[in-house]
């Protein structure tokens, strides 16, 4: 099954960039760790759902669509396109303008937007009339920015209903806490609101976050924009690249993914955690790490302090698994409304690795939950990223309110100076469309805070 994927301003190409440059070394990978008729049918399935063959240039092409209101950045992206590289986008489904959205959502949403639906629309329709059977669109956007925020969030409220039937779920870069756009805090906010009654699913992508990972786990010295979009590359498509489910006879496509992840409609976003991430240096010393030990790790990133659910003691992603006994015996789980656990690599089925055991106990998941449907188990046998094991756990559990919560708690301090407002109402975008973002997302902050006090009142 196809996915299109729409690329919204700066960050989103970027990264989209980089998710179809890690898809391409995956397919290219010289030692998949599997049989070639195992690896065909993983490559064949990889092409299907993210590329088209363009045999007269021996090349594959993304099916994406690239959006952006000043040309620069896609104009770049273009230009690496070297001849002797594997990958590459095809110019005719790209939409492009001058002059930028100037990190205002309301330029983006209410005048960019409409400028580029038509050109988005048509390219769109190029990406999908070539899809034999689409599952969906993923859109990848920043949330600080103007067009990947704005004309983002316009283009998917315009596109909902012509893909009501498809999976249609988004990335969504959260900027830094100490970002450099003044007003991103209002741009995250409206993003928010308006996407969430049109994504299926969206998954937060914290520059906070993966700034910490490359400092702490790959011991970066100087990080670059780069190096943040690499660790969402393996993320991304270390979550959406081919799948089994734990039975390793049924798959499981993207479409399955989004609705096991985001089940209920309070409840829409997602985070992927990822293990082992080991600096160059010391991974040719390493012995590699055992499938039970990786899938604890995994299970430990769910941990939350006992004495204030709102805030993490230890943030098990920064540390690298522990082949050790934890000492900790009293802690409490972030309460999930679904976890799927994603192994790739090999040897699992040798192992006596049973993770189901771990994630399915009740304190993890609020008691209206389904035993089945909280938490699922996928394996890939083929290697990824050259790593002989590599897990993911795609979360969506209550610790996803605390961005979201800096956020608006900026965004709100802000609104009652009325500060920058003018910007906004310029473009038509009034004082009552913030109270109502405000309100939306407020409550969906709220419902992911409570569910900790849901799980301790079933047990
Ligand atoms: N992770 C990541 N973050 C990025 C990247 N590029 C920009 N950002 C972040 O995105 C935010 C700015 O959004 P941009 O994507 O540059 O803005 P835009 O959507 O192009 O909108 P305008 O330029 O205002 O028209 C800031 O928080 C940046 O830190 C990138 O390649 N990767
Ligand atoms: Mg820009």
């Amino acid at each position: 099954m196809a996915l299109t994927t729409i690329q919204f301003g700066q960050c989103g190409n970027q990264v989209g960039h980089e998710l179809f440059s890690t898809l391409a070394k995956d397919i290219f990978n010289p030692k998949p760790g599997v049989s070639s008729y195992d690896n065909e049918i993983y490559v064949e399935k990889t092409v299907t759902q993210w590329f088209e063959q363009d045999f007269n240039m021996d090349k594959l092409v993304a099916r994406s669509v690239l959006v952006d209101t000043e040309n620069k950045v896609v104009q770049d992206l273009l230009k690496k396109q070297s001849s002797n590289c594997h990958w590459g986008y095809n110019p005719k489904t790209c939409a492009l303008q001058s002059g930028g959205a100037g990190n205002n959502w309301a330029m983006g949403y209410q005048k960019k937007g409409p400028e580029l639906l038509e050109s988005v629309t048509e390219a769109l329709r190029i990406q999908n009339e070539k899809a034999d059977r689409l599952a969906g669109i993923l859109s990848i956007m920043s949330s600080a920015g103007g067009t990947g925020s704005g004309v983002g969030s316009f283009i998917m409220e315009n596109m909902h209903d012509e893909f009501s039937k498809k999976v249609f779920f988004n990335a969504l870069v959260l900027p830094f806490e100490e970002g450099e756009v003044v007003t991103q805090s209002y741009n995250t906010l409206l993003t928010l609101a308006k996407i969430w009654n049109v994504s299926d699913g969206t998954l937060l992508l914290q520059n906070d976050h993966l700034h910490s990972m490359l400092v702490n786990l790959l011991h970066c010295k100087s990080v670059g924009i780069g190096d943040l979009n690499s660790i969402i590359g393996l993320k991304m498509a270390g979550s959406l690249q081919p799948l089994q489910t734990t039975s390793f006879s049924s798959s499981m496509s993207t479409t399955d993914i989004i609705s096991h992840i985001a089940p209920h409609p309070s409840f829409k976003y997602f985070s992927v955690k990822s293990s082992p991430h080991t600096p160059r240096e010391v991974k040719k010393f390493e012995g590699g790490y055992q499938w039970n030990i990786l899938s604890k790790h995994m299970r430990q990133m769910l941990r939350i302090n006992s004495l204030n659910p709102g805030s993490v003691t230890i943030d098990w992603e920064l540390r690298p698994p522990s082949t050790a006994q934890s000492v900790h015996s009293l802690h409490q789980f972030s309460c999930s409304i679904a976890n799927l656990l994603i192994t790739r690599g090999v040897g699992f089925a040798s192992t006596q690795c049973t993770p189901g055991k771990d994630f399915r106990e009740k304190p993890l998941h609020p008691c209206w939950v389904p035993e089945e449907g909280a938490f699922l188990h996928c394996h890939q046998n083929r290697r990824f990223n050259d790593q002989d094991k590599f897990a993911f756990l795609l979360t969506n559990n209550s610790q996803l309110y605390t961005p979201l919560n800096t956020v608006v708690e900026k965004a709100w301090k802000m609104f009652t100076h009325k500060a920058y407002m003018h910007q906004y109402t310029r473009f038509g975008v009034l004082e009552e469309e913030f109270v109502d973002a405000f309100v939306k997302i407020e409550s969906v902050i709220k419902a992911y805070k409570e569910l900790n006090g849901s799980e301790v009142t079933c047990i």
